[in-house]
């Protein structure tokens, strides 16, 4: 069977790799649609070799569409995915605007794919960060119980979209210039103060809440107890901004409910999909960010028993944003319903 696909937010970082995996992947298409802002539209892009013309987003789209994958930013999903569903699409949406939403599958499809078919039209894809945090403990959470998560993450500026690759690249040249870096975009573009972030780590991403926590933090938080089915599910997180273009880095400390054998976690990890760990501290190989970019898997390393609490572990978890905490991550859900014997 082939599917009419949509893509919007067509001409953005994510909307780029999901097009690319939809191509590499063979993705069975009939007929695709390339869906962007009025700004991007009537640009050309290739697809299998073949011209696309891109075209505006508006409610009248989606007639006739399948499968439509949103990553345009919250408010365009907002106005458009109850359009698509109306037109009868199943929509996969890479932005906050439905994760929440009791109604709408969070899936991650090595943590919880049966959720799927509950679908009512929309199945949301969780923030990058959370994502690659779930796939990693997943394996854990089912053969040891987990009670509590801290999470520190080291995240990349492509989170931020592409405009944030180029403001690093560009004050990391103002600083060996010895200019002002005069930063214009981060830590969120829509709020008046701006900080450096070559050379720098910045401690927000998103808007701070009335609790203390930034709005990422919460995702991860609220994400994490949905995704995993467990509101007990004890978890804090600190997001930080760090000068890497993409891969996000995360130490995150794990208490289990059972006892463990350190090899045996190891162990696990390997052999789970999706996951590939990188653990040979007498080597010096851990996963670093510059590895993990360009590639979809969730990279586990720096696996070793607290030295406070006998059953808690601390690790260290990168993958790409923009793929697996992305469109990768979007493009197995597409898979997963357009080849549900998988
Ligand atoms: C960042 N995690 O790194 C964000 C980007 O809710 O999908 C993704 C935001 C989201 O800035």
């Amino acid at each position: 069977q082939l599917f009419n696909v949509a893509v919007v937010g067509a001409t953005g970082a994510v909307g780029e790799q999901i097009r690319r995996l939809l191509e590499e992947r063979n993705f069975p298409i009939a007929s695709l649609k390339l869906l962007s802002s009025a700004r991007s539209a009537g640009t050309k892009v290739e697809f299998k070799g073949e011209p696309i013309t891109i075209e505006e987003a508006t409610p009248e789209s989606f007639r006739g569409v399948d499968i439509a994958l949103f990553s345009a930013g919250g408010d365009v999903s907002k106005a458009l995915i109850p359009h698509a569903v109306e037109h009868g699409a199943v929509c996969i949406d890479n932005t906050n605007a439905y994760r929440m939403d009791p109604e709408t599958p969070l899936v991650v499809p090595e943590v919880n794919i049966d959720k799927i078919s509950e679908h009512k039209g929309i199945i949301a894809n969780p923030n990058c960060s959370t994502i690659q945090m779930v796939a990693a403990l997943k394996p854990l959470y089912d053969r040891f119980g987990i009670s509590r998560i801290i999470v520190s993450t080291y995240q990349a500026v492509s989170g931020a979209g592409a405009s944030a690759v180029t403001e690093l690249l560009r004050q990391t040249g103002e600083v060996l210039a010895g200019n002002d870096s005069n930063p214009g975009i981060l830590p969120v573009s829509s709020l008046p103060v701006k900080h450096q972030i070559a050379f720098n780590v910045i401690p927000q991403i998103d808007k701070f809440q009335d609790n203390g926590f930034t709005l990422e933090e919460m995702k991860m938080i609220r994400e994490t107890k949905k995704i995993m089915g467990d509101e007990a599910l004890e978890v804090t997180a600190t997001c930080v901004r760090v000068p890497v273009t993409y891969g996000h880095s995360e130490s995150v400390y794990v208490e289990l409910k059972n006892d463990f054998d350190v090899e045996e976690i190891k162990a696990l990890l390997s052999d789970s999909p999706g996951i590939t760990l990188v653990d040979d501290p007498s080597g010096q190989q851990y996963p670093l960010a510059t590895d993990a970019a360009g590639k979809n898997d969730v990279f586990v390393g720096r696996v070793r028993r607290d030295l406070s609490n006998p059953r808690a572990l601390n690790l260290w978890i990168v993958s790409d944003n923009l793929l697996k905490g992305a469109a990768w991550n979007a493009v197995q859900i597409a898979e997963y319903i357009a080849i549900p014997k998988q």
